[in-house]
C-alpha cells in the first residue's frame, strides 16, 4: 500500500512540481549608501539592465556607518558610498577591496583630478561618486540678521535663530575650527580643546543634532531658522522653497568627495564593478546629478547637467579658494574621537 502511493505519488505530483515555472533569480547587489543620495530612476535602470535586484540601506553617520561595517556589516554590502577622508583607514584595515581598473573601463571618463587624490592616490581603492561642500543652510524669513559666517552658531551675539547642528564628526569638528581659524585637519591638542568648548556651548543653545537629509528638511519646514548642511541637499530644498538658502561662512569650510567602493567580503563584486561603471556613463553621472544636485567627477556629464553654472553646486574658484578637503587623522582619530564623545555627552 505504501508503495503505491509513493507510485501515485511520483506519477501525479512529479510532472506538476516540474511544470511549475522557474523561480527567476535575479542577482543582488547590496548597498550602503548616505541617505538620499541616488535617484531611484539611476537604480531601475540599472536593474533592468542587468536583471538585477539593488537593496539599498542608508546612512547618515559617517562614523556609525564605519562602527557597522567594523561589527560585522562589511559582509552585509557589496558596493558602500563613503567619504573620502575614510578610504586610507579601511584599506588599511582590509574592509575595501584594491579595485581592478581592467573591470572599470569608464575610470576614463574621471575628471584627472578626481582620479589620483591625495586620500587615495591612482584611485587604488575608490571611485569618486559626487562632490560638494558643507556650510549652513537657513531659512531667509526666519532668521534676524545676516548668515554668513560660523560664528551663527559659536559666538552667542551673533545668533539669527534656531539652529541645528550636523551629526559627521569630522564636518562639525571641522566648521569649529574653521571659526577657530584653524584648519579642519589640525591635530593641536590645545586648538581641538577650544573647538570642543566652543562645540559643548554651541549643543547646549541648539535644537541639537540632526543628519544632512533631516537637517535641511528642518529648516525647509521652518522647524529651525539654520542648520550645518550639505550643498545639494540644500540645494534641492532651495527648488522647493526659494527662501531656503545656502552660504559657505566667510571663514571657509570643507569640500569633500563621496566615493564607491567594494567591501573585500562582497558576494558579488562583479556585479559591483558593473554598477561602478556604469555610475561613470556621461548620461547616468548627469541622471545622478540632476537628481541629487551635488557635483560630477565626469566631465562629458556636465552638458546635460541643469545646473552647471549654479554657484551652489560648482562654486567659483573664488570660494575654493576658502575650502579644505578633511583628511585622514592618523593616531590623531582617537583625541577626535575623545572630543566628539564629550560633545556628544554634554
Ligand atoms: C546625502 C549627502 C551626503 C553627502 N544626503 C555628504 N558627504
Amino acid at each position: 500500500m505504501k508503495k503505491f502511493a509513493t507510485v501515485v505519488a511520483l506519477v501525479f505530483l512529479l510532472p506538476l512540481l516540474t511544470a511549475c515555472p522557474k523561480q527567476q533569480t535575479r542577482d543582488e547587489l547590496r548597498i550602503y549608501n548616505w541617505s538620499d543620495y541616488m535617484p531611484e530612476e539611476v537604480i531601475q535602470d540599472f536593474e533592468k539592465r542587468e536583471n538585477a535586484k539593488i537593496v539599498l540601506d542608508t546612512y547618515d553617520d559617517p562614523e556609525a556607518m564605519v562602527s557597522k561595517l567594523q561589527a560585522g556589516g562589511d559582509s552585509e554590502y557589496d558596493v558602500v558610498i563613503l567619504s573620502d577622508y575614510l578610504v586610507g583607514q579601511l584599506a588599511q584595515r582590509g574592509t575595501i577591496l584594491e579595485l581592478d581598473k581592467s573591470k572599470i573601463p569608464n575610470f576614463k571618463n574621471l575628471d584627472p583630478s578626481f582620479a589620483d587624490p591625495a586620500y587615495d592616490p591612482g584611485s587604488k581603492h575608490s571611485v569618486v561618486y559626487q562632490w560638494g561642500t558643507t556650510g549652513l543652510a537657513y531659512r531667509e524669513d526666519l532668521v534676524k540678521g545676516p548668515v554668513d559666517s560660523w560664528a551663527v552658531l559659536f559666538d552667542p551675539a551673533k545668533s539669527v535663530g534656531s539652529f541645528l547642528l550636523l551629526t559627521e564628526m569630522r564636518e562639525q569638528v571641522g566648521a569649529a575650527l574653521r571659526y577657530l581659524g584653524a584648519s579642519v585637519n589640525s591635530t593641536d591638542p590645545a586648538t581641538l580643546e577650544r573647538a570642543k568648548r566652543l562645540l559643548i556651548d554651541a549643543k547646549r543653545r541648539s535644537q541639537g543634532f540632526a543628519g544632512g537629509t533631516d537637517a535641511v528638511q528642518q529648516v525647509l519646514s521652518g522647524n529651525v531658522a539654520v542648520a550645518v548642511a550639505y550643498s545639494g541637499d540644500a540645494f534641492r530644498a532651495m527648488e522647493e522653497n526659494p527662501k531656503v538658502k545656502y552660504v559657505i561662512p566667510r571663514e571657509g569650510g570643507t569640500i569633500w568627495s563621496d566615493v564607491l567602493t567594494i567591501l573585500s567580503k562582497s558576494k558579488n563584486s562583479e556585479l559591483a564593478y558593473k554598477f561602478i561603471n556604469y555610475l561613470l556613463e556621461p548620461e547616468v553621472a548627469a541622471k545622478v546629478s540632476n537628481g541629487i544636485g551635488y557635483g560630477t567627477p565626469v566631465p562629458a556629464a556636465l552638458p546635460m547637467i541643469e545646473a552647471r553654472d549654479n554657484p551652489i553646486i560648482y562654486p567659483s574658484a573664488e570660494v575654493r579658494k576658502k575650502l579644505e578637503f578633511l583628511g585622514d587623522l592618523g593616531p590623531a582619530a582617537d583625541l577626535y574621537n575623545k572630543i566628539w564623545a564629550e560633545v556628544r555627552a554634554q
